[in-house]
C-alpha cells in the first residue's frame, strides 16, 4: 500500500521507454566504499537505480564499458584524480556531474572534494532520473550558498511535539541508545537528499534533562546514525540548566562558576559527539529563562555559551524571537528593539536566528526588519515548516511561495538588490558563517508530515536552504514528479494548484495584511472576536483593531511607528497608505471601511471579495484533484481528496465567520450579488 513513507525518494520503476534509455548511461558503477559516507552513497545509487531502472548497475573497479558512473573525490580515487577536473570552487559540500570519456568509454563522473559532496551529487543524479531529465551529456556543478541548513524539531522528551500535527516525536528516547529505529536512517537519507546538514533534536522550550549524561548518550547514538549523511546534531539548551541539573544557585552568564559549568558540559558533550553542532537557545521569551533574569543582555548570554563551545568548533544559534508582555505597545517591534543595538557585540561563533516576519509565522507578514539591520552579525533565517497558522495537517498549503517571497524581499540596506537571501547567505555583509532553519513538520505518522502535500514543505525548505534564490515553482515541479509521476497531465495542474495554495490560505484566513485572527492558544480556525485570553496581546482584536470606523493596526509614525525599523526608503513606503502594497495594508494601517482600494472598490467590499476568492480557490483545487483520479495510487489520491474536502469546509468557515464578525462591527451591507453561504 502507498502510505507515503518513501517521501520523494520513491525509486519506483520508470516507464519502460525511460528505463531503457537511462540503462545505457547508467550501466556500471565505479566507486569506493572505504568510508561510511562512501558506503551510503553507493547503497543509495544501487537502490535508486535498481528501483528506477529495474536493474542495478554492475560494480567495478575500472571502467570497462560505456555508461559507467564514476563517483568519488580526487583524493580517494586515482581514476578521478587522473581526470584533472577543476574542483576548486566546489568547497567542502559541492559537486560536479559531467560527461567524460575514460579509456574510450562514455562515462559520467560525480566528483567532489569531500565524500559528502559526492553523496549530494549522487542524490542530484538520481533526481535527474526521477524527474525525467536527459543524463547523457551532463555538465553541471553546484554547491550550497548557505553553510548551516538546519531542521529545528520542537520535540519534547515525553514524545509530544509542540505545534506538531504529524503524530508524536520520531525520537524514541526510551529505546535509545541501543535500539536505532530504521526510520532514523530514512530520515537522514531524506535530509541529505535535499542538503540539510544539521538537526536540532529538541524543543526550544527546552527541558534541561537533555543535557544530562543519560540523554547525551542517546543523542550520541542518533549522531552516529546521521554522521555518514553529513548531518550534525544540535541541542536546544535551557539557559537555567546550571541551576536545574548543575546544582548552582544562579545561571548568571557573568558568574565564573556558571561559565565553568557550561565549559565542562561542552567538554562532556564533545567527548561523546566530536562533531556536535552547538546550541540553539530561546531566552527571555514566553517565560523562558535567560540572561535578562540577571540584568545581563542577550549578547552576554550568547557569548558565554559561545565561549564554552568555541574550543570545540561549535556555534550558538540565539533566537531573536522574544515575546513578553511588558516590552512594547507593539509586539511586532520587540525583537528589533532588543537586538539592533547589540550588533557587533556577539562572538564570531554566534548566529542570531530570526523568524521570517516580525510577529509569528503568519500566513503573510512583511519581512523581519532585523534583516539588513545587523550587518556585523550573521543572521539565520527561521521558517516554520509545520503549519501552525496555516491549517495544521489537512489544509493543502505549499509554503514555497511564502519562503520565496521573504527571501526575495529587498531590505535596501545597501541599496537596491539587498535581498533577504543575501543577508542569509552572508554575501551582503561578507559573513563566512551563515544559516537557515526550518521548524520541522515531522512526526511518527506513516507519511512523516501529516499529509503527502506537507512533505513538499520539508522538501522545498531544504532545496531553498541550499540555494535561496531558486524558484519555488521549479522545486514544486521536481517534488511532484518525484513524489507522484512525470505525467505532465498530472504534473502541470498539481504544480499550479500548489503555487496558488498559499495565497488562497491568506485570502480565506487573513487577507490584506490582517494577522493573528486564529483561535488563541491552539491557533486553529477563525476567532477574530475571541476575548477569552487575559492578556490583551493574546486577543485577535489586538491585531485587527476593527471598530465602527475602520480596521487595521496603525504601525505608521502616527501609530506604533514600527515602520521606522525598516531602511528609510522602505519605512517611507510603509508609512504611506497609498504606497503600501495592498497585501500588507492592514498590517501597517488602520483604514476606513470605506477606503478606496486601487480597484476602485471600498476596503469592506474588497475584504469580502478576498475571503470569497480564497474559498473559490480551494473549490478549484478540489475540482482539479477530482479530475486526477487514476494518475496515482488510490491511497494517496483518496487521502488528498478527503483533506481537500476538509479544507473547503474550513475555508468556508473562515470566510463566513470573519465576514459575519467584521460586518457586525463595520455595519456595512454585504456587496450586491454576494452569495450567502450554502
Ligand atoms: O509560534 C509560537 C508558538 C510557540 C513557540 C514559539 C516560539 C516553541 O506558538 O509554540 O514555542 O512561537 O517560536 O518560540
Amino acid at each position: 500500500a502507498e502510505d507515503g513513507y518513501e517521501l520523494w525518494l520513491r525509486y519506483h520503476p520508470l516507464t519502460a521507454g525511460q528505463a531503457t534509455i537511462y540503462r545505457i548511461d547508467a550501466s556500471q558503477l565505479v566507486m569506493g566504499s572505504a568510508t561510511p559516507t562512501q558506503r551510503v552513497t553507493r547503497e543509495e545509487l544501487q537502490r535508486g537505480l535498481l528501483g528506477l531502472l529495474g536493474q542495478a548497475p554492475s560494480l567495478s573497479d575500472t571502467v570497462t564499458r560505456d555508461g559507467a558512473i564514476i563517483v568519488g573525490t580526487p583524493a580517494s580515487s586515482p581514476l578521478i584524480a587522473r581526470l584533472r577536473l577543476d574542483t576548486a570552487d566546489l568547497g567542502h559540500e559541492g559537486y560536479l556531474i559531467r560527461h567524460v570519456n575514460v579509456d574510450g568509454h562514455a562515462a559520467t563522473v560525480i566528483i567532489a572534494n569531500d565524500d559528502i559532496g559526492a553523496l549530494y551529487g549522487a542524490f542530484h543524479f538520481l533526481r535527474l532520473l526521477q524527474t525525467d531529465q536527459p543524463i547523457a551529456h551532463l555538465d553541471l556543478r553546484d554547491s550550497p550558498r548557505v553553510k548551516l541548513r538546519v531542521l529545528d524539531h520542537w520535540d519534547n522528551l515525553d514524545g509530544s511535539v509542540e505545534r506538531g500535527y504529524a503524530g508524536t516525536s520520531i525520537w524514541d528516547w526510551f529505546k535509545l541508545p541501543d535500539w536505532l529505529a530504521p526510520r532514523y536512517t530514512d530520515y537522514a537519507r531524506a535530509n541529505a537528499s535535499i542538503g540539510i546538514n544539521g538537526v536540532v533534536l529538541n524543543n526550544v522550550n527546552a527541558t534541561p534533562q537533555i543535557l544530562t549524561p543519560v540523554y547525551l548518550e542517546k543523542v550520541a547514538a542518533l549522531a552516529n546514525v546521521f554522521r555518514p549523511y553529513g548531518i550534525r546534531v544540535y541541542l536546544s539548551a535551557r539557559f537555567s540548566a546550571p541551576i536545574e541539573i548543575g546544582g548552582l544557585k544562579t545561571a548568571d552568564p557573568l558568574d565564573p562558576q556558571v561559565q565553568q559549568w557550561w565549559r565542562t558540559k561542552a567538554g562532556e558533550i564533545y567527548k561523546l559527539i566530536p562533531d556536535f553542532g552547538g546550541f540553539l537557545v530561546k531566552a527571555n521569551s514566553e517565560g523562558q529563562p535567560g540572561p535578562q533574569d540577571y540584568g545581563r543582555t542577550h549578547a552576554d548570554g550568547a557569548n558565554m555559551l559561545a565561549d564554552a563551545l568555541a574550543p570545540h568548533g561549535g556555534v550558538v544559534m540565539w533566537r531573536a524571537f522574544v515575546y513578553s508582555q511588558s516590552a512594547s505597545a507593539d509586539r511586532a517591534k520587540q525583537a528589533y528593539d532588543e537586538f539592533k543595538s547589540l550588533d557587533g557585540h556577539f562572538r564570531a561563533n554566534v548566529l542570531l536566528q530570526v523568524k521570517n516576519g516580525p510577529i509569528d509565522f503568519q500566513p503573510r507578514e512583511p519581512f523581519n526588519p532585523l534583516f539588513g539591520a545587523m550587518p556585523k552579525t550573521p543572521l539565520m533565517m527561521e521558517f516554520q515548516i509545520t503549519k501552525e497558522y496555516l491549517g495544521f495537517a489537512t489544509h493543502l498549503v505549499y509554503l514555497g511561495p511564502l519562503y520565496e517571497e521573504v527571501l526575495s524581499a529587498d531590505t535596501m540596506t545597501h541599496g537596491k538588490g539587498s535581498t533577504v537571501a543575501k543577508v542569509i547567505d552572508g554575501t551582503l555583509d561578507n559573513h563566512t558563517l551563515s544559516g537557515i532553519a526550518g521548524v520541522a513538520n515531522i512526526g511518527t505518522d506513516q507519511n512523516w508530515s501529516g499529509s503527502v502535500f506537507n512533505q513538499a514543505n520539508w522538501y522545498v525548505f531544504g532545496r531553498l536552504a541550499w540555494n535561496p534564490t531558486q524558484s519555488s515553482r521549479a522545486i514544486a515541479d521536481d517534488w511532484v514528479r518525484m513524489t507522484f509521476t512525470n505525467d505532465v497531465a498530472f504534473v502541470k495542474p498539481v504544480v499550479d494548484m500548489m503555487m496558488g495554495s498559499r495565497e488562497a490560505a491568506v485570502d480565506y484566513m487573513t487577507p490584506l495584511g490582517l494577522h493573528h485572527l486564529m483561535g488563541p492558544g491552539h491557533h486553529y480556525g477563525p476567532a477574530p472576536w475571541d476575548a477569552s485570553e487575559p492578556r490583551a496581546d493574546w486577543r485577535p482584536v489586538y491585531y485587527h483593531r476593527a471598530d465602527s470606523e475602520g480596521i487595521g493596526f496603525d504601525r505608521t509614525r502616527s501609530g506604533s511607528d514600527a515602520v521606522d525599523q525598516y531602511e528609510p526608503s522602505i519605512a517611507a513606503q510603509f508609512n504611506d497608505v497609498k504606497q503600501t502594497p495592498e497585501e500588507l495594508l492592514l498590517w501597517f494601517h488602520h483604514v476606513s471601511w470605506d477606503y478606496r482600494m486601487r480597484s476602485g472598490q471600498t476596503l469592506w467590499y474588497e475584504l469580502v471579495a478576498h475571503y470569497t476568492q480564497g474559498v473559490d480557490h480551494v473549490m478549484q483545487m478540489r475540482e482539479t484533484w477530482s479530475r486526477l483520479d487514476g494518475y496515482i495510487d488510490t491511497e494517496r489520491y483518496q487521502q488528498t481528496a478527503t483533506f481537500l474536502a476538509i479544507q473547503e469546509r474550513e475555508a468556508q468557515w473562515w470566510r463566513d465567520a470573519c465576514i459575519a464578525y467584521f460586518q457586525s462591527i463595520s455595519g456595512r451591507p454585504l456587496p450586491p450579488g454576494f452569495a450567502p453561504p450554502q
